[in-house]
């Protein structure tokens, strides 16, 4: 496409996307519904975590976080403000059932039917995520992600909301991040529940890869007409120099981020030289027979979550992570805690991550040719600023606003090339608690006042709310 002018110089978006192009925004549960004691809510290993000294800056918690649980309805009146086709939540496993397995607490399902209901009186499609992070504490106390059970009680569980939710959501992502919730929660411990045992934390990848093909089993045997994948964090990596260590070092650092989780979705097995990096921790026992094929049952689409690149050292005392915890923590990054993350020069968000579209493009090409025949998603993508609410009223966040548009034009320069890329979610429709960093890193479109809870529209929601009316993006980039 074009850049275009009409004879009545109305501007059409010089990048047009295709038709039915998922404009959409992502939340969490526990970063953004309060109310962690209400109607029968259970206690999550989050719960937990934060009320620990040491684990989130300045000792905060989400026990209001932005008090959505309360405020739903205004919020959902935002995104149909913006525009939004699509909104992408998750639901809070102890919300639903407290001790994560045997009852389930109706009102905590009610909360999640009339949020449901809400979004559809708007025609905002409601995209539903059954883990981000929040497991139950029971669980996590009778042995949590390590043990192979939990993986089994979570495909219980889907079983049960899919059961009441399926009738009016159609689109389902089983799990968020599996990276994360192995590696920060079992191997840094930067994450709840903040244990330090990398070699379970191996074991906890596996059974959060098998959570998500048990969920996908019952789902289906449930109903065949809903849209099932799961939603993995990727990063474009590359070595800081050609040399034979930063060379291994990227090898290590994609095999743990990337191919253990893509190669065991979508090819059933895991990369034999990332098992071959671990076995000094592990063995293979805990992969069972018939896990690999659970693993890799056919996706209806694949979520990625893309933020930015690692440029890795092998070099002995090679470079500081840029993105290193915020509070005291061990290194996820297990059997490989040599490498070393090297700043290569790019602009950062207040994360410290590299701002770099290209990444994206490499991510998406990658699939494309590595992992084909899928539809692909953009269930995150966004940058944390330290935003400012000015005298106006406003926040001027013209970064933001220049980190998604960049990130848009690799989305359709993709589209152009055959990726069959159907959509994008910007992370976060609004300011939330940000995990071990707390309430400081700021992910919103929309700005959120934590004490008054009033939100106000940042400059990059405005935009995109006009880049969604359009349908793509006007202008060739600046
Ligand atoms: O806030 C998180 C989200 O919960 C998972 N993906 C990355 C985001 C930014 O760190």
């Amino acid at each position: 496409m074009t850049t275009q002018k009409t004879d009545t110089q109305v501007e059409t978006p010089a990048l047009v996307f295709p038709t039915g192009f998922v404009w959409g925004a992502a939340t969490s549960a526990y970063q953004i519904e309060g109310a962690v004691t209400t109607d029968g809510r259970g206690r999550s290993i989050w719960d937990t975590f934060v009320a620990q000294p040491g684990h989130v800056v300045n000792g905060e918690h989400a026990d209001v976080a932005i008090d959505h649980y309360n405020r739903y309805r205004d919020d959902v009146r935002l995104m149909a403000d913006l525009g939004l086709s699509a909104y992408r939540f998750s639901l809070s496993w102890p919300r639903i059932q407290p001790l994560g397995s045997g009852e389930i607490n109706q009102k905590g399902l009610d909360f999640y039917k009339n949020l449901v209901d809400e979004l559809l009186s708007y025609g905002i499609d409601p995209w539903v995520t059954l883990y981000h992070w929040d497991l139950p504490q029971a669980l996590e106390d009778a042995g949590g992600w390590p043990s192979r059970d939990t993986s089994k009680r979570f495909a219980d569980y889907a079983a049960a909301v899919h059961g009441a939710l399926g009738d009016r959501v159609k689109n389902w992502s089983t799990v968020n991040e599996p990276w994360c919730a192995a590696f920060l929660g079992y191997a840094s411990g930067e994450h709840a529940p903040g244990r330090r045992e990398p070699a379970l934390a191996i074991h906890a990848a596996h059974h959060l890869n098998l959570a998500h093909g048990l969920a996908m089993e019952a789902m289906r045997a449930q109903r065949a007409d809903s849209r099932i994948g799961g939603s993995v964090n990727l990063y474009a990596v590359t070595p800081a120099t050609g040399s034979e260590a930063d060379q291994d070092a990227a090898r290590r650092i994609d095999g743990l981020q990337n191919r253990f989780f893509l190669d065991a979705i979508m090819h059933g097995r895991y990369p034999d030289d990332v098992l071959a990096d671990l076995s000094h921790l592990t063995g293979p026992e805990f992969i069972q027979d018939g896990d690999l094929a659970a693993i890799s049952a056919p996706l209806d689409m694949l979520l990625i979550n893309y933020y930015s690149r690692f440029t890795v050292s092998g070099a002995p005392g090679g470079a500081q992570s840029a993105a290193a915890a915020p509070t005291d923590s061990g290194s996820p990054w297990v059997g490989s805690e040599h490498i070393g993350f090297v700043n290569g020069g790019r602009p950062v968000t207040s994360m410290g991550w590299e701002v770099d579209g290209t990444g994206l493009h490499e991510v998406l090409t990658r699939l494309a040719r590595e992992y084909p025949a899928v539809p692909l998603y953009i269930s995150e993508n966004g940058a944390a600023y330290d935003d400012v609410l000015t005298e106006d009223g406003a926040v001027h966040d013209a970064e933001r606003r220049d980190f998604i548009e960049t990130h848009l034009r690799v989305c359709h320069q993709a589209i152009e090339g055959g990726v069959p890329l159907q959509g994008y979610f910007a992370w976060s429709l609004m300011d939330n608690f940000e995990w071990a960093w707390g309430y400081g890193k700021r992910f919103g479109l929309v700005y959120v006042d934590y004490s008054a809870q009033t939100r106000i529209l940042k400059d990059s929601a405005l935009w995109y709310a006009e880049t969604i009316r359009h349908g793509g993006l006007r202008g060739p980039a600046e």
